[in-house]
This record gives C-alpha cells, structure tokens and sequence, in this order.
C-alpha cells in the first residue's frame, strides 16, 4: 500500500495519457482471520483477500470485469465518491441503478475517473460489504496542491469486524427479539484488514497519509501520539492545510492528512485508534475499542501498546471537519430552488421489527430497478408516481440548487452519503467537538430556517456527512448530474431498515445521458427482476402502482407515544400471537420512540394498512 509520489510526478513528466486501467474480478468466498481470533469466510477476490487496492490516474478509464463466483449471494460494487457523470447505470447500487448480480453472472463497471482524491469501493447490494467485500480506491493527481509536500504515501483503511457472518447477524437484527434495533455489535477492530500494522518511516520526513473507514457501523477516533496531522483532502475535495490532532472518523469518510516525522530515532510513533462506543448498545468486556499500530522509526525500538487516556471515546475532542475551506474555492451556492425536508426516526412497524424512516418512509426496494424505470417510463420519467411511494423519490430539476435539511430524531449520529454528488455542508449542529452530545440533554432540535448562525462564506464540500445526536445538518449541491442518485446513511444495518431515500435528477436528460450495456439486462434477466416498467413492474399503465412492494403499516395510533412502546409491543404480540416478545422487556430501548425535532414543521400523515408487507432491502 505503498507508492512513492515521484512516480506520479514522473509519470507526467514523461507526458502519461488517461490510460486504461483493468482488473478481472472473480468474487468468491476465502477465508480469513484478521485478527487473530476467528477463522471466518470473508468475500474474497482472485481467491485471496484483503481486496487489491486499486489505484488510477486523474482521468483513467477504469474497467472491472465482475463474475460473482459466490454461488450463494448477489453482489455489485459501488465506487464510492464517484460521480459516474453520464455513466449512472456504473453507480453499483443494487434496485437504484442496476439489478443485484446473482451467482454465476458476469458485469463489466467501466468509467472516466474524472476525480482527485481517496475514495473506495464496496459491494453495495443487501448487507455485503461487511463480509469483506470493500477495498480503498485511490486517484493519484499529479496537480494535487500537496503533492510536494510529501515523500512518500500510506492508505490506511480502518474498519469495525464481526465474527458472524452478516447473514446470520442481520437475521438477529431485523426480528422480533430486537425490537429496539440494537445493532449487532462488533467483535474487533481493524486497520489495513489487519492488526499491529507497521509503517516504515525515515526521521525528519513527511508522509501522507490516506484514511479511510470501511466498517458497517462504527466510527472511529484517530490521532498519532506525539505528531499533529494536517488535514489536506476530505472525501475527494482537496482542503487549505489545517492542523489536528485527533479525526473522527464515520464510515466511508475519508481524510488524506500530512505527518512530519521528528528528528530523533529512539521511539516509533503509536497511531492509536478508539471506536465510537456510544454508537453501541452496551460494551462486551473482551472488546478491545483502542488499537496500537505503528510508525516505524527504529526497528529494534519496542512497539509498544499505547496507554490510552481518555476514560471513554467521549473525552476525546475531535477535529469538526464543518470549519474545512476547499482550496477550489468554490463559494456558497445561492439560495435553493427547492428545499428538502427530512427527518431520521427509528420506528417498530406493524411486524414489530425496528425500522429506520426518513421523515414517515422507511425504504423499500422496488420491483424493477428505478435508473430502469426512468429509462423506460416515457415522458412520464419526470413524475415521482413512476418511482413508488416507498423508495422515497425526489424528481430534481436540472441544474437546481438542492438543499437538504436533515435533522435527527435519533440520539445515534448517521453518515449520510449522496451518490452521483458532493454536497456544501452550510450548517450543523452541535459541532463535531467536545458539545457533540449535548442535544441529548432534551428533545431532538431541528434545523430553524430563520434562526441560524451565518453560513460559510467556502463551506467544506464532502459525500459523507456526520448528522449528529438529536441535532441536524443542512446541505446544498447543484442537480448537475442527470441520474437516479441514493441517499442514505452509510452504516449498513441503518440502510438495512430503511434510512435511505432516491434523487431522481433530471429525468428527462436520462435517456440521453445513460446507456445500459447487454450484460447489465443480461444479470436481471439470470435474477428474474425486471428492466421495465413502473416501481410495480406495470408497463400498460405507469401511474398504477398495483403490487408495489410497500412498507410495513405503521402500529395504530394510540399505542405509539412516548412511554407506551412497550404497551404496545404487549398489544402487538397479542395481535400476532407471539408470547416470546417477553424478550422485549429485556431488551435495551437504545432509539428513542419517534418523536418530532422542535423546529420541525411537521405534517405527517398516518399510514394506511398495507396489503402486502415487503421487508425486504437491497440497496
Ligand atoms: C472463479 O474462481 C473459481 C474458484 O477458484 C473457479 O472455479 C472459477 O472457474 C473462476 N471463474 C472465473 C470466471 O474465473
Ligand atoms: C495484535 O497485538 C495484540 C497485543 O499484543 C494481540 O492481542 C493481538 O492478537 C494482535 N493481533 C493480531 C492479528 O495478531
Ligand atoms: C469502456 O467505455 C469506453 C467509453 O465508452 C469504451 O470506449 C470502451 O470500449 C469500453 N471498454 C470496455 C472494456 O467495455
Ligand atoms: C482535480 O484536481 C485538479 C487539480 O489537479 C482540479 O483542477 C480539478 O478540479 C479536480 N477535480 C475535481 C473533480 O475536483
Ligand atoms: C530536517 O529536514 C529539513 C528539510 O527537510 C532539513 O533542513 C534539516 O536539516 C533536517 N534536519 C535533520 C536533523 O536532519
Ligand atoms: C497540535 O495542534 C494543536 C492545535 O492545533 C496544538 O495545540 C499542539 O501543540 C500541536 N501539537 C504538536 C505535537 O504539534
Ligand atoms: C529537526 O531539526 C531541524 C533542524 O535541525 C528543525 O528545523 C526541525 O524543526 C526539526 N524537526 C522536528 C520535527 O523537530
Ligand atoms: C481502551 O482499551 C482498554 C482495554 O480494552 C479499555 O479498558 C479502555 O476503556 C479503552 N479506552 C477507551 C477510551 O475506549
Ligand atoms: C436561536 O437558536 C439559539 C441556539 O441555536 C437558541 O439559543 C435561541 O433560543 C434561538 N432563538 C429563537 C428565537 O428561537
Ligand atoms: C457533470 O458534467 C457536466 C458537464 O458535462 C458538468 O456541467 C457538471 O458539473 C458535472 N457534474 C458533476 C457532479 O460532476
Ligand atoms: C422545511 O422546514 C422549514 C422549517 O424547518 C420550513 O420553513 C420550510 O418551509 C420547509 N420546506 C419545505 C419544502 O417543506
Ligand atoms: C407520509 O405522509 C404523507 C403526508 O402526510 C402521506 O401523504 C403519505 O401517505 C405518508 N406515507 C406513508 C408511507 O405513511
Ligand atoms: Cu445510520
């Protein structure tokens, strides 16, 4: 994972073309024990695993030939942070751009890497990036406003690892037995897929340092004992240098910062990292949340395990990434042209699983792939009717200035990722930092259209965002890429019940903009799903959304208010005759029950029974 940036120079030195970069991927199941505890069956790629690294150019054209020789699981891979600019149906997102690609089928992702930066790529159909199947991404840039600033480089992934297969998990996790929709927590954590990393470095040099988090589901704390980090890329947008000395990091964020080694060798630095304990439920005695690895000054000095002094996560003060200033310069956007209003709740529906909702819709897939949807529902492509009610759609005008206001109802913090975008962070709150937790004290607060601080004059751009605890977040990004785009948090189980929604931009262009290669068709056809029609699979009559895979019905008024939960979970059972949900009296209530941000200008609707209940999820 090592690459000297003089080759890069080099490279255009000697005046280099976009070239074309290829891998053949045969995707089948290897094991592995990353650390040290478990043998496990991990997804691997060419039989071996950690995934290859795959590294390009500014302006390559990246081509993966993709055979999923699992046998038992549908897979895909998404580029994360990709814009897929006039390439939507390469975006990897299972049911929004393409069919999931069963066992035995092939697929060939090809695109321009039109991008600067660290990004990463992961399998993004129902609960399989986790079992392994994730890798960083890198796009070496010659004009990168750092890259004499540095010898050498390291791409440093760090990621949450269960001993469970995902499967087995995510079946504990979306039942009656986890009505509060405690996620499974995990068994260890890792860097470079590994443990005990070392990373050879010379005295009195600079290095850059590519961080990624891949894991499902915790955030991360990092620093490097003794050394500050200038942060100099977040997510692909290159940033003026700004110093810290502790990153919190979410899942599929990214921050390329520079280290300076000091000048004597008697010591090897400790890059400690500490997982995010209050995104669990409760902490298992033999979960080891801080890690050592090291910078290697002196081989024949100790590696030794760093004291950790903080008595929990919450006592270490991170970086807010909200006070970055892209060096591009790219000022506020105006004022939108339309405004989205969304709100994260975690809610027991009528199956009495836990369910994630934005604002009242949990996000269930449809039946025919939506990009498909747009490329075959004629003019009628611009209506959100053609999309269905349950994959949440949002047809965007094109070139409009979007702006989402996210709030929380939720005392978890969410990574929220926009493909196809980045987006300008304008406001948060409260601030990545030592108040980050302080909306718990109450009731969630929403974000007050006219009672804010200023926005950034050049606010921070980025595709995964942290909405913090019981507070929100507030973005605006131009509908300049015509496309059927995810938006969703990043942890898996969350995208799992539901918290995820579908920008449709520009749907008119799409047909024009978008070109579905035959293998493409060819993987639905091995899936029996298919390639034409509404969220239904009607082709006669697009308005008609008979037989559309809707979500659960909500658990009847009365029974839902706060403190009654648990009333209502007794009733429920009741109704389905389940005398287990005893259970339920011991299970840790971690969401609170669904309760409205104060500022929110709330207009719910009850939801009608459904016909036919749909829990199935594959994003
Ligand atoms: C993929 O790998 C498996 C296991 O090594 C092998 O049996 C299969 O033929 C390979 N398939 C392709 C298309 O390379
Ligand atoms: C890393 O080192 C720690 C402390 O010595 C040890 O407990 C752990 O098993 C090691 N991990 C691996 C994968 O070897
Ligand atoms: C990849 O796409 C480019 C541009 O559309 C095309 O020229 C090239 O033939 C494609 N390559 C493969 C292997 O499909
Ligand atoms: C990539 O970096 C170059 C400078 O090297 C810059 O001109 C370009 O805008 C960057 N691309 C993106 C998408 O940020
Ligand atoms: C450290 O590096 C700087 C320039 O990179 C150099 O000027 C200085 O002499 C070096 N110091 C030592 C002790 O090597
Ligand atoms: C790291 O940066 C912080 C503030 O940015 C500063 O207070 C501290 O002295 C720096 N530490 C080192 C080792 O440079
Ligand atoms: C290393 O020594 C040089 C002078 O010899 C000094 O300029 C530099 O700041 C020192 N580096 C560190 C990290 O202490
Ligand atoms: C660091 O790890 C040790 C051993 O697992 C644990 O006792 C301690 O609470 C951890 N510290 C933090 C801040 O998580
Ligand atoms: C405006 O927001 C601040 C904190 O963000 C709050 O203290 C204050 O009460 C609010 N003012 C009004 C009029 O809502
Ligand atoms: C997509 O490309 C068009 C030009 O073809 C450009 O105007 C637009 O800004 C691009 N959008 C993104 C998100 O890259
Ligand atoms: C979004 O919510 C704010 C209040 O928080 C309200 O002023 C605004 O009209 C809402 N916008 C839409 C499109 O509902
Ligand atoms: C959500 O609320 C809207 C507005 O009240 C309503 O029209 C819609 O039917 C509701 N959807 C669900 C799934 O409850
Ligand atoms: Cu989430």
């Amino acid at each position: 994972m090592v690459r000297s940036s003089v080759a890069a120079v080099l490279a255009l030195a000697l005046g280099a073309a976009a070239k074309t970069v290829s891998y053949d991927f045969n995707v089948t199941w290897v094991t592995a024990n990353p650390d040290g505890m478990v043998d496990r069956k991990v997804i691997g790629i060419n039989g071996a695993w950690p995934l290859p690294v795959i590294e390009v150019d500014k302006g390559d054209q990246l081509v993966v030939n993709m055979y999923n020789g699992l046998g038992d699981k549908s897979t895909s891979i998404h580029w994360h942070g990709m814009f897929q600019n006039g390439t939507n149906e390469m975006d990897g997102a299972s049911m929004f751009t393409q069919c999931p690609i069963p066992p035995g089928s092939s697929f060939t992702y090809n695109f321009t890497v039109d991008q600067n930066g660290t990004y990463w790529y992961h399998c993004h159909t129902d609960y399989c990036y986790p079992d392994g199947y994730r890798q960083a991404l890198i796009v070496h840039d010659a004009d990168a406003p750092f890259v004499n600033d540095y010898k050498e480089e390291f791409t440093i992934t760090l990621s949450d690892w269960y001993h469970d297969m995902m499967e087995d998990l995510s079946t504990e996790f979306m039942s009656l037995y986890n009505p509060s929709g405690a996620e499974p927590i995990p068994n260890s954590f890792l860097m470079n897929d590994g443990q005990n990393q070392t990373f050879k470095v010379e005295p009195n040099t600079s290095y850059l340092l590519r961080i990624i988090n891949t894991g499902n589901f915790i955030a991360q704390y990092i620093y490097i004992e003794g050394l500050n980090m200038t942060i100099v890329e977040v997510d692909g947008v290159y940033t003026e240098p700004q110093e810290a000395d502790v990153l919190y990091i979410h899942i599929a964020q990214r921050y390329s910062v520079i280290v300076t080694t000091g000048n004597s060798t008697d010591i090897n630095y400790k890059i400690v990292t500490v997982a995010d304990s209050d995104l669990m439920d409760g902490i298992p005695s033999d979960l080891q949340l801080n890690n050592t690895n090291w910078l290697v000054l002196n081989e024949n000095a100790p590696l030794d395990q760093a004291v950790v002094t903080a008595a929990t996560s919450d006592d270490l003060v991170a970086f807010d990434d909200f006070t970055l200033v892209p060096t591009d310069g790219m000022a506020l956007l105006p004022e939108p042209d339309i405004q989205i209003n969304v709100t994260v709740y975690m809610v027991n529906l009528m199956t009495g699983y836990n369910y994630a909702e934005l604002n009242n819709i949990t996000y269930t897939i449809p039946k025919v792939p939506s990009l498909y949807t747009a490329m075959s529902a004629g003019d009628l492509r611009t209506e959100e009717v053609v999309y269905g009610e349950y994959t949440h759609p949002i047809v965007l005008k094109h070139n409009q200035v979007v702006e989402v206001v996210l709030n929380n109802g939720d005392s978890g913090s969410h990574p929220f990722h926009l493909h196809g975008h980045n987006f300008q962070v304008i406001q948060r709150e409260p601030p990545i930092g030592p108040l980050f937790n302080s909306y718990l004290d109450g009731d969630p607060i929403g974000y007050d259209p006219d009672n804010h601080t200023a926005f950034p004059a050049i606010p921070i751009r980025r595709d995964v965002i942290v909405l913090p605890p019981q507070g929100f977040v507030v973005m605006r990004f131009v509908a300049d890429n015509p496309g059927v785009w995810a938006f969703h948090c990043h942890i898996d189980w969350h995208m799992a019940s539901g918290l995820a929604m579908t920008f449709v931009e520009a749907p008119e262009l799409i047909p024009t903009h978008v070109t579905i290669p035959d293998d493409h068709f060819a993987a639905c056809a091995a899936a029996a799903v298919p390639t034409v029609g509404n969220a239904a699979a009607n082709v006669e009559d697009y308005t008609d959304l008979t037989g559309q895979n809707v979500q659960p019905a909500d658990i009847p008024d009365g029974w839902t208010s706060r403190g009654e939960v648990a009333m209502a979970f007794s009733v429920l059972s009741a109704v389905l005759g389940i005398i287990s949900i005893v259970y339920y009296g011991l299970a840790d209530l971690k969401h609170r029950p669904k309760q409205a941000p104060a500022a929110r200008d709330s207009s719910e609707g009850e939801a009608t029974a459904a016909a036919t209940v749909v829990p199935a999820k594959q994003g």
